[in-house]
């Protein structure tokens, strides 16, 4: 190998063209303003506020929160089993879960697929603080598993995130009845940890709520501008 220039007259390769590229116009660009930029401070001319941790609580205005929860019927030897869980969870944590009593409403539906729709529906009502659903979808020998738990789950997200209310995802999705029962109370109750969930989700999400929500809607409808300076 002796290179492109030795191989060319080796070779008697024809002559490459070496014309000139045209020329381009070399006109300089216009002249952009170079005004310098107003001043903006840097960061270090704000003053230095604490950032804050924001974490929901188990602890806090236990008493005051109020949860919904949409149960499937649809294999209720597993669904009846979440709520047992889910409702010593509660109970242990100072929620007073009697049907009669005034922090949770039970609502029954036929199966998982209609869980969404319903938990959609008290989510908007504004009266919870979370909303907890439970549901058991066991795989068979039809394709019927994915689309329920698929729906299930996508509805579940969207009522969540089209009412700003926390909707807790507590449907099983297992292959088999006894890998069911073995989350809903024969090795743990996992109605347990969705209970938990949605205690801390409704502690977090009060914390987060805009401060005005709290103000009287008098105040806020006849002196928005006093409203929003006492924050
Ligand atoms: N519903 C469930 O909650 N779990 C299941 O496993 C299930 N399967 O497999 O069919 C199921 N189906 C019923 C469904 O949720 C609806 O209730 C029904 O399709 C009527 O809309």
């Amino acid at each position: 190998m002796i290179g492109f220039w030795g191989d060319r007259v080796m070779r008697q390769l024809p002559h490459y063209p070496t014309t000139p590229l045209p020329h381009y116009p070399t006109t300089p660009l216009p002249h952009y303003p170079t005004t310098p930029l107003p001043h903006y401070p840097t960061s270090h001319s704000y003053p230095l506020l604490p950032m804050t941790v924001f974490e929901g609580n188990f602890t806090e205005d236990i008493s005051s929160l109020r949860f919904a929860i949409v149960i499937g019927r649809f294999n209720d030897l597993v669904t009846d089993k979440l709520l047992s869980g889910c409702q010593d969870c509660l109970k242990r944590h100072g929620v007073d879960v009697n049907p009669d009593g005034t922090q949770v409403d039970y609502i029954w539906v036929p199966g998982s697929f209609e869980v969404p729709m319903v938990a959609r529906q008290v989510a908007l009502s504004h009266r919870y603080d979370a909303v907890i659903c439970l549901g058991a979808i066991i795989r068979g020998q039809t394709p019927h598993f994915d689309y329920v738990a698929a729906e299930a789950a996508k509805g579940i997200a969207a009522a969540a995130f089209q009412t700003g209310v926390p909707v807790v995802f507590g449907i099983l999705t297992t292959d088999t009845l006894q890998q069911a029962l073995e989350r809903a109370g024969i090795k743990s109750n996992l109605g347990w940890n969705y209970a938990l969930s949605a205690l801390e989700m409704a502690s977090l999400m009060r914390q987060l709520r805009p401060r005005n929500e709290d103000k009287p809607l008098e105040l806020l409808e006849n002196n928005p501008q006093q409203a929003l300076m006492e924050g």
